[in-house]
């Protein structure tokens, strides 16, 4: 069905309704029936939509996820819904419940994966205080908030850069595509065929009942090997010790590093605020430079790009996809460096590829061998991403370029229908309508045009 276009106002009316009708009560799920559950980065990005519409809400909403952090600092990829019909998300609780019993796993009756995901938590737990300045409301809560919140922040990125990174690299080590948060991107084809799949009991797909198309989501090649990890990640009883010497799947993840460096420069802001001791300071600057090394030493110059690597095979994982811009996420970065992403981004790669629905860039190159254009993370565009490369570009001072992204990205989401993803050429909303994120990062993005027009 044609919608209508929505006006600036509209949409904003329209986000608010979708992270209202998501919402459980005090956490919010990450789509309507697609994922019934809390996912750990949706959170974090529903958090900064949230922000402008209640502070105190968008700050509960990092606190609850927080809430089922492991011993070790990590934050789980899913918290499951008590609530939700066990047949709605496949691998659901039961599938993880003999990882709940691991030393690490929090004690108390909710139930989470055993992966993580991408740390954009400290970033948003930042950005509510941010909002909350601006509009003079909730300050002095968003405070008390960061102060509960900041040792859990600081143990999550401590759990990355040490369980997660023992080679002390600056990269984080993934053991899953899921952790990854770009489950099957062609960044992770070479390293998931490398899988050797054993043997795995009998599974219905619950997310492909959820979809108009099977075409939108993951192949049933790529679920074996996804279930099959899962499997030999719970039998380590998730040990990262023993992942690291058996994952048949382990590579380091160059967007996950970029995005930890910038959520430890929100760290840092934090423990100002919180008046952390000066030792921690140091750590997480120290984390901040070594962060920028690693991705300094993926940079791939022929893609013009930064590639993930594969640990188990010892090999760079070069693939053109949206991951490659990594280090215009970190900042910071050269300014011959910060150039060439820009010209990449623009380019007939990227953004500037002929006949694309809006300028903006797919999440796959088309012209990488595993393009399709209407399959999940092998080319529709993600208006999240675009998110993360605005609040990148806008950071590096490239702010006439970013408010192109933002207008792009506004204009594609006035149908109103805040697709999980897009497909390039024709614009068309695919994956799942009312995706939380979507709407969350609408909210912000048309907070900051108001912002703008009021300066
Ligand atoms: C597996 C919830 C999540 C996102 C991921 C996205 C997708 C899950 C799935 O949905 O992954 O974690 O079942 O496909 O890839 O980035 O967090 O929106």
């Amino acid at each position: 069905m044609e919608r209508s276009l929505l006006r600036p106002e509209d949409i904003i009316a329209r986000a608010a309704e979708v992270l209202r009708e998501n919402d459980m009560g005090g956490w919010t799920r990450a789509s309507p029936t697609l994922y019934p559950h809390q996912w750990s980065w949706d959170s974090a990005f529903i958090a900064i939509g949230l922000a402008h519409l209640d502070t105190g809400r968008a700050a509960a909403e990092i606190t609850s996820l927080l809430d089922h952090q492991w011993e070790n600092g990590k934050i789980p990829h899913i918290v499951f819904n008590p609530e939700a019909p066990p047949e709605s998300y496949f691998p659901g609780p039961e599938h993880w419940a003999s990882a709940a019993d691991g030393p690490e796993a929090p004690t108390g009756p909710a139930m989470t994966s055993g992966l993580c995901q991408p740390p954009v938590h400290a970033i948003a737990a930042m950005r509510i205080l941010q909002v909350a300045e601006a509009r003079g409301e909730g300050v002095a809560e968003t405070r008390e908030f960061l102060e509960e919140a900041y040792p859990k922040l600081l143990a999550w990125h401590r759990y990355l850069a040490t369980a997660r990174d023992p080679e002390e690299s600056g990269l984080v080590t993934i053991y899953h595509p899921w952790e990854s948060g770009t489950d099957n991107s062609p960044r992770w084809t070479p390293a998931l065929e490398r899988v050797e799949v054993g043997e795995i009991p009998h599974y219905e797909r619950a997310d492909l009942g959820h979809v108009p198309d099977p075409e939108e989501r993951p192949t049933g090649y790529e679920y074996d090997r996804f279930i099959w990890l899962v499997e030999v990640i719970k039998r380590t009883g998730c040990d990262d010790d023993v992942l690291y010497e058996k994952c048949p799947f382990l590579a380091k993840d160059v967007l996950a590093s970029a995005i930890l460096v910038r959520a430890n420069e929100a760290l840092l802001e934090m423990a100002e605020v919180v008046g952390a001791p000066e030792v921690h300071r140091s750590t997480v600057s120290a984390w901040i430079e070594r962060g920028h090394k690693g991705l300094e030493e993926r940079w791939d110059p022929d893609l013009g790009l930064c590639a993930d690597y594969d640990l188990r095979a010892g090999e760079p994982l070069a693939a053109r996809t949206i991951a490659g811009f990594a280090p215009l996420i970190a900042g910071g970065g050269k300014p011959d460096q910060l150039r060439g992403l820009l010209r990449v981004l623009h380019s007939s790669d990227f953004a500037g590829y002929p006949d694309l629905r809006w300028p903006l860039p797919p999440s796959t190159s088309p012209d990488e061998s595993g393009f399709l254009p209407r399959n999940y993370w092998r080319g529709p565009v993600w208006p999240v991403m675009n998110w993360l490369l605005w609040w990148s570009l806008e950071d590096s001072g490239e702010r006439k370029r970013a408010a192109r992204l933002k207008d792009y990205s506004l204009a594609q989401l006035s149908d109103g229908s805040f697709g999980e993803y897009y497909e390039p050429f024709t614009g068309e909303a695919l994956g799942s309508d009312d995706q939380s994120w979507t709407a969350a990062v609408a909210l912000d993005w048309l907070a900051d045009e108001e912002g703008s027009k009021s300066q």
